[in-house]
């Protein structure tokens, strides 16, 4: 019996294929394509389009409808597609495809992506209308975020009424890549629904304030919510004889989140997941959704039918890559360079705000370097991944874990040095979970799990292990230097980022 999960992320699709046959419990593929390199045509640089309009960050749906179907041709070269029983899916989360009355219309040439922060304005009136940001987070799990598909719905609706007019139904990516399976309006899942700014995170379903508040007749064009683990329906006849596949069921896509959440074994509380990928994200299984008050992280159903807390740091390996470019080493260099310098760096800090970041809000770039005027590069490279790993603390605060193990994942959770500044900030150790494909992973596992029912912690105690030799245990004397510095890094970035209302930040939050 096999179980398949794609991963539409950022820059790329990759597919895993698991064999669960009597006691096996086996990864029988693997797959990746990247979209600039396999699919150049489209014209993307590390995913997304182009753009001259500042914040303004699109990629083409068709890319990756491209990709599902080549993926799923390397996927049948390699395996015997007859025995696969469900496929489901994980995909980069708050992204928007506009389509009409078939997901093969789109209404829309592009979709904004997770990274455009177009919608300040969007925002602001968003929650205006709904009694300010702590109501929309009460209700959405969530303030409203720039990326957030209601603000980035509103601003379609308003700058494009006619492309409006004509779209019958907006997807997230995961619920249209899940339509082109079935050939078919699909629905939207719990977890990934939760990034929209639109469903009332207790009940579940669309809040009719939130839809009212972000477009006019909105709620005829979304289609329903379901559980994460519902099957919506059988691959559609078009795909089984092209790929000479069977009936597999096809269980909701969700958000790469939730699905690596699965991925890495985050099943029960006390736990956390840093994934260190394009972007860096914090998050963890919840038993009761415990809203950020601050502002900053977000809560989200999980696909095991709880709640999960994340906080989004834009400037991850982008920014990782940044410097390491800068002072033209490799990865090794990098790694070196960690390696060769002491804790702390001696007092010296910076802001890695390459772009504008998503937590803290800063609504434009504003690299800040302090105390590193002349230092070599090795001090650039410690000050970037100690600011990292300093705002990944302060800002998961929120979720109220203190956790004892972080699951690592993420393409920069193969760098040792950098896990080694991560378990002395949290004073937990941390284990490296498979790198590249947790979410691909999680998206196999869900699929098993919807198809069978079985407990979660059997589902994934087999394949979430941690990467053998990975752990990394904090020492001691650092982490006393990291409490005492914590409060440092965050005056710091307190008094760098643009105050809330202040000059050419008037939008910002
Ligand atoms: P995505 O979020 O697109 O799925 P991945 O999780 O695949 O990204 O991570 C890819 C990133 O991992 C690359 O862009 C690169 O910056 C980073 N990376 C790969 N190897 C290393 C390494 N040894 N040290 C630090 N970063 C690395
Ligand atoms: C989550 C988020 C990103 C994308 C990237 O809120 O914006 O992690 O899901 O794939």
């Amino acid at each position: 019996m096999l179980y398949a999960g794609f991963d539409c992320s950022t820059q790329g699709l990759s597919a895993v294929v698991i064999d669960v046959s009597g006691t096996r419990r086996e990864v029988v593929f693997r797959g990746g394509l990247s979209f600039d390199d396999d699919l150049p045509d489209f014209g993307t640089h590390h995913g997304v389009l182009p753009s001259h309009v500042p914040g303004v960050v699109h990629a083409p749906p068709l890319m990756w409808a491209a990709a599902l179907e080549r993926m799923l041709g390397r996927l049948t070269a390699a395996v015997d597609g007859s025995r696969i029983r469900a496929i489901s899916g994980s995909a980069q989360q708050h992204g928007s495809v506009y389509c009409g009355a078939s997901p093969h219309v789109l209404t829309r040439a592009t979709s904004p992506v997770w990274m455009d922060s177009s919608t300040i304005r969007e925002c602001g009136e968003i929650e205006s209308a709904l009694g300010g940001a702590a109501a929309v987070a009460r209700l959405t799990g969530s303030r409203a975020f720039p990326r957030f598909t209601g603000p980035q719905i509103r601003k379609f609706a308003r700058d494009a009424p006619e492309g409006y007019a004509r779209t019958s139904c907006i997807h997230l990516v995961s619920s249209y890549l899940a339509s082109l399976l079935i050939e078919d309006q699909a629905p939207i899942d719990h977890a990934d629904g939760s990034g929209m700014n639109l469903m009332d995170l207790r009940t579940r379903a669309w809040a009719p304030e939130a839809l009212e508040a972000t477009a006019p007749g909105l709620a005829a064009r979304l289609p329903p919510l379901v559980p994460s683990a519902a099957v919506i329906g059988q691959l559609s006849p078009r795909w089984q004889s092209r790929f000479a596949l069977p009936a597999a069921k096809i269980v909701a896509w969700s958000g790469d989140n939730p699905s690596s959440l699965i991925g890495t074994g985050l099943v029960v509380e006390g736990r956390i997941g840093i994934s260190l990928g394009t972007s860096d994200t914090i998050f963890g299984p919840m038993p009761e959704p415990r809203v950020s008050t601050d502002g900053t992280g977000h809560v989200f159903a999980s696909p095991t039918g709880d709640f999960m807390g994340i906080t989004v740091f834009l400037n991850g390996s982008l920014a990782r890559e940044r410097v390491r470019d800068q002072f033209g080493l490799d990865w090794n260099g990098f790694s070196a360079a960690l390696a060769a310098t002491e804790p702390g760096n001696g007092g010296a800090m910076m802001l890695p705000w390459f772009e504008p970041e998503i937590t803290p809000s800063v609504p434009r770039a504003a690299v800040a370097w302090h105390g590193l005027d002349g230092a070599p590069p090795a001090r650039h490279v410690r000050a970037l991944v100690e600011a990292q790993m300093m705002a990944l603390a302060r800002h998961s605060r929120w979720m109220g874990v203190s956790p004892v193990s972080i699951h690592a994942t993420g393409g920069a959770a193969a760098n040792q040095e950098i896990l080694q500044v991560m378990a002395d900030v949290f004073n937990a150790s941390v284990c490296q979970f498979e790198s590249t494909d947790s979410a691909a992973l999680g998206a196999a596992l869900r699929a098993w799990q919807a198809d069978t029912a079985l407990p979660w912690t059997d589902v994934t105690a087999d394949f979430t292990r941690p990467v053998a030799g990975s752990l990394i245990r904090p020492v001691q004397s650092h982490v006393t230097m990291y409490q005492s510095l914590q409060p440092r890094y965050s005056d710091y970035e307190r008094a760098q980022r643009p105050a809330e209302g202040g000059p050419g930040a008037e939008q910002a939050h």
